[in-house]
């Protein structure tokens, strides 16, 4: 055979350009003298992958000859977006390919903008997957994603008289130069059918298709992967039926399979979409699972040695399935009795909450369980009865201990009661709170699959994603498992990674910090910008920051202008909330602080005017499709911006601008300029927010409250720089209680009500929004914006003044990046790495 090193294109020390043009050439197929900046960006793509697989290659051998253990992450969202600038700067190709694109008359970022945003994911949960990613291969762990490749990634949201539009994100339009398809890699995944001697007979199968995606590592030889699976029928159509002119029945198998991998997050309004969700799940955590057991038995022969090489890591409830199916593997295809398989699964899967938010925490009726997947089901029950026999003796000393008499009239009801419904054992019934097979609160009869407990039951530890919400999580939703296993509960506090979200998304600041610290380490030891901590006060060093500060002001008006039409001026104080819209996370109430500052503009004298900070409030986000509320926040936004933008009374003082299709790469662009952000959820809703961690590397200030990892940012920042505001999560359940009692003593909150439902806008057009937060007769205001509203107004003029003063402002931003070094995923990860996965580094030798 040929050897590989005459092979391989960075053996070759082909000049970056000379190879470029071939691609454009005979890739592209265009001749390079007219080439289009799309061509150019494919003609480079192409190119850059070249070195990517080849470093790829090197690792993935490097490791099979190794055989350290793995982590697996498994996610139902990885959400990428572009890939050329992060490829190219981890490689370390910027001087060389940089030359390259400049000879060929476009910059990088030029052709950067030609990519298409992977948008694999929905939010945080998604953008976190693709941080660690970045972050395992960095730290050189051997580590790959397990996830979906949709054709279709999470909905381009447009507006249409200022509501929200949707229209679907065919993102692979222009090829996709990021992956490498393994159509021979293909696993059979079933669904239906029934339970047969014990062993599950699908009546419909598929292929999961692997297609790898290789995640170049920083500072460092190391290539990890995310292997995304495409779904495909198990033959092309019927033959016969097409032949009989029976067109739609001959290809039904064809679309149903591809309807699998089509959407990320399928409309589960109606009964298709609730199953096609739980077959995607299904889908692909069965894929992975066989895929990583197909590995591992090329070189060991007993299963028992699983928990010594393999960790799969479940991200949210979307991939809990994996308990059943791992039984079902170990079990029905290995031949292991139930203990053995029991004692490897329990060891080798580890589950991550990130969410309180009952709707997101996954039950699937046992009905649509026992159809679609009865092996699993049986499995569960299976589980769940034992789990629930292992507790009996201990529950039934509990209740045996319980005073028998109750309170008289308790008792009178209890009688009435027990009259009606037959008698219930009190050991059962004081089983049910740890059973992962529950009734419906909401129907009576119908049971239901909660994921979240089958996931804290079926792996060796679970974790929240911010110290607060992990605490949070052990006094609510998993309180009865805490107390039986507090081992089992951690926390791991989320980070960002600081290649894309620092050092590529703002090159200017990147460029002052390096040449202050000397040398560009911090990169990948973010503890080393405290040292920025001693600059803080050096008025020269300001200056600096302050320049560039404004160079990203500039390049997000222009995106504003070019985005929605609307000019900014770039001596306004830049405010921001980017984020999922939802309630909880209240943009509602920035609107209604908005509309205070509007009305106190009126108000004011053409004198008092001129003392105004101005202020540009800048808004992006997508509500879920079916999400009546948040649509009618984004309307809030859009309509405020129409009537403030083009008062002329206003003019610059204040400017409302709702950012559409808000994605990772506008982030790349908005995050750099903002001077404020906001991250107002209401205390103890917000699990952990990463955007929060990406704003305060990036040196912007944060207005918030003590929700979610802010609390861990005020700690790091120092509280005191923070603009801190609204009720405490310990007192949130009293408070909600006492809605029906509560009045907001403030004069600003009835004329806001007042403003949104007189007859500035379409009679009665945000009156569901106010009675939702204002009408307490009803106990509305679940997310308690009167609680909070007068402390947010006043941590808002806080705002207004420290900006007034230059210089204390920029001091606080040098701060707010000198001490942003925890928040980086590299420290998460290796967190995760050395507390829960036991994966250890194994680094490709760099000869
Ligand atoms: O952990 C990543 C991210 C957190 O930063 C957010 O606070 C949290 O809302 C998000 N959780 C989800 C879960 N599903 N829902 N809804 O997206 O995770």
């Amino acid at each position: 055979p040929v050897p590989m090193e005459l092979i391989r294109v960075d053996q070759q020390k082909a000049a970056a350009e000379t190879e470029i043009l071939r691609k454009i050439a005979y890739q592209v197929g265009v001749d390079a003298e007219s080439v289009t900046a799309q061509q150019a960006y494919q003609g480079v793509a192409w190119t850059v992958r070249e070195r990517l697989i080849d470093a790829f290659n090197k690792t993935q051998a490097y490791w099979r000859e190794k055989d350290p253990k793995f982590i697996y992450y498994l996610s139902a969202e990885f959400l990428m977006g572009r890939t050329l600038t992060n490829a190219v700067n981890n490689l370390g190709l910027e001087g060389e390919f940089g030359e390259a694109i400049r000879k060929l008359g476009y910059s990088l970022e030029e052709l950067q903008s030609q990519e298409q945003n992977a948008s694999l994911g929905n939010g945080g949960l998604g953008r976190l997957a693709a941080c660690f990613l970045d972050s395992i291969a960095t730290l050189s762990l051997p580590g790959w994603g397990y996830g979906i490749r949709y054709r279709y990634g999470m909905f381009r949201q447009g507006l249409e008289n200022g509501y929200q539009s949707e229209s679907p994100d065919y993102w692979l339009t222009n090829g996709n130069p990021w992956e490498i398809p393994r159509r021979e890699l293909a696993y059979k995944i079933g669904f239906y059918g029934s339970v047969q001697q014990g062993k599950w007979v699908p009546d419909e199968q598929v292929y999961a298709v692997a297609y790898d995606n290789p995640i170049p590592g920083y500072g460092t030889k190391t290539v990890g992967n995310l292997r995304l699976f495409d779904c495909q029928p198990m033959s092309e159509f019927k033959l016969a039926s097409f032949n009989e002119g029976k067109y739609s029945e001959a290809t039904d198998a064809k679309r149903k399979a591809e309807d699998i991998s089509a959407v990320l997050y399928p409309n589960d309004a109606t009964e298709y979409g609730r199953e096609l969700r739980l077959k995607q799940q299904i889908f692909f955590v069965s894929a992975a699972i066989q895929d990583t057991l197909a590995r591992f038995k090329k070189t060991h022969k007993d299963m028992k040695e699983l928990p010594s090489k393999a960790c799969f890591q479940m991200n949210d409830t979307h991939p809990t399935i994996a308990v059943a199916e791992l039984m079902r593997l170990l079990i029905d295809q290995e031949g292991l009795k139930w203990d053995a398989a029991w004692d490897i699964t329990t060891k080798s899967l580890a589950f991550t909450n990130h969410t309180v938010m009952p709707e997101a925490l996954e039950k699937w009726p046992v009905k649509v369980m026992a159809k679609l997947l009865p092996r699993h089901m049986e499995i569960i029950e299976k589980i769940d009865s034992i789990w629930k026999d292992s507790l009996r003796a201990k529950v039934t000393s509990e209740v045996g201990s319980q005073p028998k008499q109750a309170a008289p009239e308790k008792a009178a009801e209890a009688t009435k009661e027990a009259a009606a419904e037959p008698p219930v054992d009190p050991v059962e019934a004081a089983l049910a709170k740890y059973s992962i097979i529950t009734e419906n609160p909401w129907e009576k009869g119908v049971k239901l699959v909660n994921m979240a407990f089958m996931a804290t039951i079926g792996s060796k530890s679970t974790n929240g994603v911010a110290a607060i919400h992990s605490e949070i999580i052990k006094e609510t939703i998993f309180k009865d498992f805490y107390e039986l296993s507090p081992e089992k509960f951690q926390n791991k506090t989320n980070g960002v990674t600081p290649r894309r979200w620092l050092a590529y998304c703002n090159p200017g600041l990147s460029k002052l910090i390096t040449k202050t610290l000397g040398s560009d380490e911090w990169i990948s030891k973010t503890d080393q910008l405290t040292g920025l901590k001693q600059h803080a006060d050096d008025k020269a060093f300001q200056k600096q920051w302050r320049s560039i500060k404004l160079e990203n002001k500039q390049r997000l008006a222009d995106l504003i202008k070019s985005k929605t039409g609307i000019s900014v001026p770039t001596n306004a104080l830049y405010d921001v909330q980017i984020k999922r819209i939802h309630e909880y996370k209240r943009q509602h109430l920035n609107m209604f602080s908005v509309v205070n500052r509007y009305l106190e503009i009126k108000a004011a004298s053409p004198e008092e005017r001129k003392k105004f900070v101005p202020r540009v409030v800048i808004i992006g986000g997508k509500a879920a499709s079916a999400y009546v509320m948040a649509k009618k926040m984004i309307k809030l936004v859009t309509s405020l911006g129409d009537v403030i933008n083009n008062d002329p009374e206003v003019s610059d003082l204040l400017k409302v601008v709702f950012i559409p299709d808000y994605n990772v790469s506008l982030a790349e662009t908005i995050i750099p300029g903002a001077e404020v952000s906001q991250h107002i959820s209401t205390a103890g809703t917000e699990a952990s927010g990463t955007s929060n961690m990406k704003f305060q590397m990036n040196g912007c200030l944060i207005i918030g409250t003590m929700d979610g990892a802010n609390i861990e940012i005020a700690q790091e920042s120092g509280k005191e720089n923070m603009f801190v505001f609204g009720v405490d999560a310990k007192d949130i359940g009293r408070l909600r209680e006492e809605r029906k009692n509560f009045k907001v003593n403030d004069p600003r909150w009835e004329k806001v009500m007042s403003f949104l439902t007189g007859n500035t806008f379409e009679q009665g057009l945000f009156q569901d929004l106010v009675d939702n937060v204002n009408d307490m007769s009803k106990a509305n205001d679940w997310f308690l914006l009167g609680n909070d509203f007068t402390d947010y107004l006043r941590a808002q003029d806080e705002i207004d003044v420290l900006y007034k003063d230059q210089d204390a402002w920029t001091k606080r931003s040098i701060l707010y990046t000198a001490s942003s070094g925890f928040f980086s995923s590299d420290r998460c990860i290796d967190q995760y790495a050395k507390e829960i996965w036991d994966v250890k580094p194994c680094p490709v030798p760099s000869s």
